[in-house]
């Protein structure tokens, strides 16, 4: 087999020399999704496997979704740690506040972060950090193999589920020759493309069906058709019998449209309001439209919190945003080579 990541690998053995004698603890980001979970499930049982102790740390609990794959895994709030010098690794977390605030004071030092955000700055001892991958679980599982470490069924159908999850099953732009071969090798170890498809997309509540209908009756269109917007206001949950973890996905739909670049979606909560941006083309920069307003992500994907704020005023600003960003990209492309 080819090698994967050989620029990581020094700071990989790296970090692992770091994990020795102490607990590890693998943290990922507030309201995780199918990379985080995958990424976190993997990176522990890869590390039991090599004889240390392993736990995995979430603010939030393991979505519905995304139980099957964590199977015998235990997720541990960032309370419910013992007291014990643990090292931490964090993974899928754009930036040392992604894992939330209780985390992130229980971890102040990570002995290593692996991730895959553009934004992502590294916070650190070891940094295994690469944009061009399509998932946390993409670096996870080309490491492993390049170390010949222990990949079993279980470990395998997680990194998998990231995979799929996190390329929009493997549509996305970043989804790369890598992308496929890893997904192939994960095949060979046990992972099963159709029973992860099915728990992933062919299990959804009426509840969260009650949700999109509402979230695709919100569509408006700025920016002559270029910009899709979508608002979850306030209270939708409880009244369509949903989850906000229901949410995961619910913004490609605005990005799915003809003639749109930029997709939105913009979830109204009682202390302010929290926007996903998704874009067609990585040349858009949604991250540094979300940096604008505190918030980073990828090219093609980004996310944003204002607290205090609500939909219909912070609507009209991010629109003047996107149209600043439109401008931007336009005088580059103008610019003569
Ligand atoms: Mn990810």
């Amino acid at each position: 087999m080819e090698t994967f990541y050989p620029e990581f690998l020094p700071r990989f053995d790296e970090l692992l020399r770091q994990l020795a004698g102490r607990p590890a603890a693998v943290v990922g980001h507030a309201r995780p999704d199918g990379d985080c979970i995958g990424s976190q499930v993997a990176l522990a049982r890869v590390l039991r496997a090599l004889g240390h102790e392993a736990v995995c740390v979430n603010a939030d609990p393991v979505p519905r979704r995304l139980q099957y794959f964590a199977g015998d895994e235990t997720f541990a709030r960032p309370g419910a740690l013992d007291a014990r010098d643990f090292a931490a690794v964090f993974v899928d977390c754009a930036d040392h506040d992604r894992a939330g605030r209780e985390a992130r004071a229980r971890f102040p030092a990570p002995a290593g972060v692996v991730d895959h955000h553009l934004s992502n700055a590294g916070f650190g001892v070891c940094n295994l950090i690469d944009p061009a991958s399509a998932a946390t679980a993409e670096i996870l599982a080309g490491l492993f193999f390049d170390r010949g470490l222990p990949v079993d069924s279980v470990t395998a159908q997680a990194l998998y589920a990231g995979i799929l999850t996190d390329t929009g099953q493997f549509r996305f732009n970043s989804t790369s020759r890598r992308t496929f071969i890893l997904a192939a090798e994960l095949l060979v170890r046990g992972a099963k493309p159709a029973q992860a498809g099915y728990e992933l997309y062919e299990r959804e509540t009426v509840g969260k069906l009650r949700l999109l209908q509402r979230f695709l009756s919100s569509l408006r269109f700025e920016c002559g058709g270029r910009v899709c917007i979508g608002v979850l206001p306030d209270g939708v949950f409880a009244e369509t019998g949903s989850l906000s973890e229901d949410t995961e996905g619910m913004v490609d739909y605005t990005r799915a449209v003809d003639g749109v670049e930029i997709g939105v979606l913009v979830e109204e909560r009682p202390d302010g309001i929290k926007a996903s941006l998704r874009a067609k083309d990585p040349a858009s920069r949604v991250d540094l439209i979300a940096g604008r307003f505190g918030g980073g992500g990828h090219a093609c994907a980004a996310g944003l919190t204002v607290p205090g704020e609500k939909a219909a005023t912070f609507i009209p600003i991010l629109v003047a945003a996107i149209e600043d960003q439109f401008r931007a990209v336009a005088a580059v492309r103008a610019r003569p080579v």
